[in-house]
């Protein structure tokens, strides 16, 4: 299958930051996807360029495209990543990602598939897992808030899979959480609570003895930049109850994470993995994480991503799919985690437009499924 045209466009974040919408054209269909953006980025992640740097290198690319011939979107995701150059560097990890994203969709629509069943058939794969979990940022701080925690998320972790009723009973926590917290100042990014609190641990006094979930945070350490006694830091949040950890250390401490694990907690990597297959062949050698965070806009393609998730789940570590701070109100994240079996989705909370576009879509598949 020719590509005959591709086009970007710049739109606006949740954030109210740039961001960009690709538009790719084959055998008369056209389709979109919206790239969303973080906030605490990591160094291994790909790179992302601006509208107006991609547009430059748009006609080159454009020619050079259009002679080919794709059997496949693995076959594209291919001729992506080797024209992008090293940490994708050359087109953008954000463009790479919108072509594979709308030619995933172009596909689907030729086959008259839903997008998942489109990537259940091109990658082979059954629906192992019948619907995900959610990792749920109820409240927030770090570089996501304008409140005096250095904790980027404090988490409710739910023990049942998505439902209707699940998210009944999420918006009602939410609702009596708001009305028993000291001063709320507002939401942050991701709809999360940001208020002033008395020092880091408070939040969890919030959230602990609900029934049906368990607690986690995301620590995000690489964005804490003044001096911290970690091992202090672990002893109290376990004594709090809290469960999981995801980036508990800096993105290159391996070890750490390693023995946190000896600690009893479920360690997640993000900034330390950064959804990149090398970075987690070295996580797995160093019995680094129990579980990984998968954001597409880290690595770039489709194709990488499966490729990412199959050796996590190869070595029995969990998958959670996670939005980024800046999002867009597309949902395209929903259809790779029900194809790729998720166990987790992080997707914020069900208040604001960008973020229940995600549910909606959850809803949308479960209706069918
Ligand atoms: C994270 C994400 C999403 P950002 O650290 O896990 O919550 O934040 O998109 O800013 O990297
Ligand atoms: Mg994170």
């Amino acid at each position: 299958m020719k590509i005959d045209n591709i086009k970007v466009n710049k739109i606006l974040d949740s954030r109210g930051e740039w961001t960009i919408e690709v538009e790719v054209e084959s055998e008369g269909i056209k389709e979109k996807a919206s790239i969303p953006s973080g906030k605490s980025i990591g160094s291994h992640e790909v790179i992302c360029l601006d509208c107006e740097k991609i547009e430059k290198n748009l006609d080159n690319f454009l020619k050079d495209i259009k002679n080919k011939d794709f059997q496949s979107l693995q076959e594209l995701d291919e001729f992506l990543i080797e024209r992008a150059g090293k940490n994708k560097e050359k087109l953008g990890g954000n463009f790479t990602l919108g072509v594979s994203v709308s030619f995933a969709r172009i596909l689907a629509k030729m086959n008259n598939l839903e997008l998942y069943e489109y990537l259940l058939r091109e990658f082979n794969l059954k629906r192992e897992i019948l619907f995900p979990k959610l990792v749920i940022n109820i409240i927030g701080g770090g570089v996501h808030s304008f409140n005096n925690l250095d904790f980027q998320e404090y988490w409710l972790v739910s023990k049942n899979e998505f439902s209707e009723n699940l998210i009944v009973q999420i918006i009602n926590i939410i609702n009596q959480i708001e009305k028993k917290l000291p001063k709320p100042l507002g939401r942050n990014d991701e709809g999360a609570f940001c208020t002033n609190f008395s020092d880091n641990y408070e939040p969890f006094l919030y959230l602990k003895e609900l029934k049906d979930f368990e607690l986690g945070a995301d620590i995000a350490a690489n964005q804490i930049t003044k001096i911290v006694n970690w091992k202090n830091v672990y002893q109290k949040l376990k004594l709090l109850g809290v469960k999981y950890l995801e980036d508990p250390y800096k993105e290159d401490e391996f070890e750490k994470f390693a023995e946190l694990r000896k600690e009893g907690f479920k360690v997640i990597g993000d900034d330390l993995t950064a959804t990149n297959i090398e970075r987690l062949k070295i996580a797995l050698e160093k019995s680094s994480v129990d579980g990984v965070i998968v954001k597409p806009n880290q690595i770039g393609t489709i194709t990488e991503t499966f490729n990412f998730v199959k050796l996590a789940k190869e070595n029995n570590l969990f998958t959670i799919f996670s939005h980024r701070s800046g999002e867009t109100n597309d949902n395209w994240i929903i259809d790779l985690g029900i194809a790729f079996n998720a166990n987790y989705f992080k997707i914020g909370v069900p208040l604001q437009g960008e973020r229940a576009a995600k549910y909606n879509r959850l809803l949308e598949i479960y209706s069918k499924i």
